[in-house]
Formats: C-alpha cells, structure tokens, sequence
C-alpha cells in the first residue's frame, strides 16, 4: 500500500527526498554556482594566511582583538562555503502556494544564512572597536545582527506560507534597522570622539552599501520574487561576500597596524564612549 503511494508519487515526478550527494551532484552540474562556491573558498584561504602575516607584530590588547575577530570572518567563511559546495548546507524546498515558483522544488543554500550569524557580529565587534564604542552598543548591534540573520534563515526554510516567509523577512529587516542606526548615528559618534572617523566613516559607507545588497537579491532570488535564478543570486552574493569582507578586513586591518597607537589610546576595557562631559560629581 505504502509503496504504491510512492511509487504513484514518483510516477508524477515528485521527488521524496534528495540525499547529499543528489544535492552535491546536482552542484556539480552547475559549473556557474560550483564556481562562486570555490572563488571564496581560494579568496578565504589567501585572507586568512595574509592577515595572519599582517598581525604578526601588533601588540596593543584592543587592536589584537581586532585582529582576532577580522581573522574569525575568513574563517569562518571558508567553512561556510565548503558546506555549500558539499552540499551539506543545500536543500531542495518546494516552495508554498503563492509563490512565483509554487510547486517547485528550490535550490536553497541555507547554510549561508547560519554562517552569518558567526561571520557578521564579527565585523560588527572590530567596527564597534575601531569606533572605541562601548559595550552596551557593541552588545546591541551583535544581537540585532545575530537575530537579522536567524530571523533571515527562518525566511528562507519556511515553505508552509507564502505570506510567513515575507514576515519573516520583514522581522528580519526590523532587525536590520537597529544595526544601520548603531552604524549610521551611535558608532559615527563614537568615532569622531576616539579620532578615528576618517577611516570609520570609510568603512561604514562600505558596510551599510554592501549589507544593504543582502536583502535586495534575497528579494529579488529564487527565494523571494524570483526574478533572478539561482546560479545568479549565488554570484550576487558571493560577489558582496568579496568586498563586504576580504576587502573591507583588509583596509580595516591595514590602518590598525599603522595606526596602532590610536587604538592603544582609547578608554581601556571598552569604557563609557561618548560625549558625555566629566562634572564635579565624577571626583
Ligand atoms: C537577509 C534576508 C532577510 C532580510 C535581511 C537580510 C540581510 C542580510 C545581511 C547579510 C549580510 C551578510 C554579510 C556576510 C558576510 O559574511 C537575511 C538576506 C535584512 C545584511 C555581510
């Protein structure tokens, strides 16, 4: 009986379930995502022994932690997309009614969207260091951002609800916004009061460029209204990958080293930052 359900089911081509190496075959098939996969896997590899050779000699305890959480990014990277280009981190869903691809089944890679929650809160720490932001606000900025991308996989996995996959994606926007504002107004502040606002600045227009691509081709991808396919999606995001992170690390970890002073200026501890003045009641 049970059987016959199935075999009924694969007469009318739905597929049951892929195994990892359908999914990893699948991959393979598609020498335009296998390649986006690879590109940043070799980008990661050369990051991760360049910046280690970049640190070699920094000594301040702030700018050492800098250094840490940058070098955490590439890591973390390089195991990110050897999930994906494994397969381990890929599944085929179909996607709900209502959905411009109802019925299909989606290539859904979302081991992205788990390994953001570990990669972005550490660029977040290194902005929010270079910034000589406190921890309340650094505190803030990684939660918003961890609950951005949580909220954001969520998006993606859902496949019961056309209309909940689109709410997810506006919590995780809601999100979003608390990072822009730490960005844009609190660490902006910050920055000017540590004397470190011209390179800040640089790399905040940098990020919230990058970062605001995200939810743009999520939008616009399979995933979303899917107006772009796949393959295409993978290479957007692959490419704001590059420049939202082995490019930004690199003038970030370029100016501490010589700039290693300032840093070791700043209020120890991740003290009060701000423009709040000393009074009498402070003595
Ligand atoms: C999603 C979809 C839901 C809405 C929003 C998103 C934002 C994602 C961002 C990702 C940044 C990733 C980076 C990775 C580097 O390792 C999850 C796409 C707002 C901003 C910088």
């Amino acid at each position: 009986m049970i059987e016959t359900a199935a075999a009924d089911l694969l007469a009318q081509g739905v597929v049951l379930e892929m195994t990892q190496a359908d999914v990893y075959q699948a991959i393979q098939d598609n020498t335009l995502l296998n390649a986006s996969f690879w590109a940043n896997i070799a980008l990661a590899g050369l990051s991760i022994l360049l910046f280690v050779f970049m640190g070699r000699n920094v000594e301040d305890p702030r700018s050492q932690l800098i250094f840490v959480a940058t070098l955490m990014v590439p890591l973390v990277s390089i195991s990110s997309y050897t999930g994906l280009a494994s397969g381990l981190t890929i599944s085929f869903l179909e996607m709900p009614a209502g959905h411009a691809l109802e019925g299909q089944e989606v290539l859904t890679m979302w081991g992205r969207y788990l390994t953001w929650a570990l990669s972005t809160p550490m660029i977040l720490l290194a902005l929010g260091l270079l910034a000589g932001s406190n921890m309340t606000k650094i505190f803030t900025a990684i939660v918003a951002d961890i609950g951005m991308c949580v909220t954001g996989l969520a998006a993606a996995l859902t496949v019961s609800s056309h209309m909940l996959r689109w709410f997810w994606y506006a919590i995780s926007c809601a999100f979003f916004v608390v990072v822009l504002y730490i960005l844009l107004v609190e660490w902006a502040q910050d920055a000017e009061v540590a004397g470190t606002a011209e390179i800040f600045n640089t790399l905040k227009i940098l990020t919230v460029v990058m970062w605001l691509g995200y939810p743009i081709f999520w939008a616009l991808g399979a995933e979303g209204i899917a107006v772009l396919d796949v393959a295409i999606t993978s290479w957007a995001y692959s490419g704001l990958d590059i420049i939202a992170k082995y490019i930004f690390a690199f003038i970030l970890l370029n100016w501490v080293v010589n700039n290693e002073s300032t840093i070791a200026g700043m209020a120890p501890g991740l003290g009060p930052a701000g423009t709040r003045a000393p009074t009498a009641d402070d003595d």
